[in-house]
């Protein structure tokens, strides 16, 4: 009986009930994800995604953030204040940031030699996640609740001491 091919009428049967609760439960699935994809953006805007990303001109930027880090070193940094931070093999310029809780400062990020990644991890947690291309400025906003201790961290690959780039954000209240 294999030999003659079946009908379609014979081979067609009407959707079982498991099948259609997987189908509604796929569909809802993508309706989820599709509708957080386009909320993200309006609910945390300055999440992750750089608000701004020009080109800059390394020494220029190097320069900017070592300036930044004579005047600001040991001192909080006041609300309104640019933060200019360059991530060099194999360190953060600066390495320390004081931040007051609850005010949101605005962070230009950049690199003048290679590749690296801004991470700003908190306990438990990482909350902040940049790709830093060189050549270009990135500017992020960072808002820290509850006094604590952050660490910045690169995270791509960028030579030999890589894994000693770590740098420190204090959050006073
Ligand atoms: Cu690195």
């Amino acid at each position: 009986m294999t030999i003659f091919p079946r009908s379609i009428e014979e081979w067609y049967k009407p959707l079982t009930r498991e099948e259609k609760i997987w189908i509604a439960l796929a569909f809802i699935v993508a309706l989820t994800l599709a509708g957080t994809t386009i909320a993200w953006h309006f609910i945390d805007r300055s999440h992750q995604v750089p608000s701004i990303a020009v080109e800059a001109d390394p020494r220029e930027f190097l320069s900017k953030a070592m300036e930044f880090s004579r005047t600001y070193s040991g001192k909080v940094v006041p609300e309104g204040t640019d933060i200019y931070l360059a991530a060099v093999r194999f360190t953060w310029i600066p390495s320390e940031l004081i931040l007051k809780a609850g005010v949101t400062y605005r962070i230009w990020v950049s690199s003048p030699d290679v590749l690296h990644g801004l991470s700003i991890i908190g306990p438990g947690d990482v909350v902040y996640n940049v790709m830093v291309m060189p050549g270009m400025a990135y500017v992020i906003h960072v808002k820290f609740d509850k006094p604590g201790e952050y660490e910045i961290r690169c995270n791509e690959f960028c030579g030999i001491g890589h894994a000693n780039m770590i740098g420190r954000i204090r959050v006073v209240g």
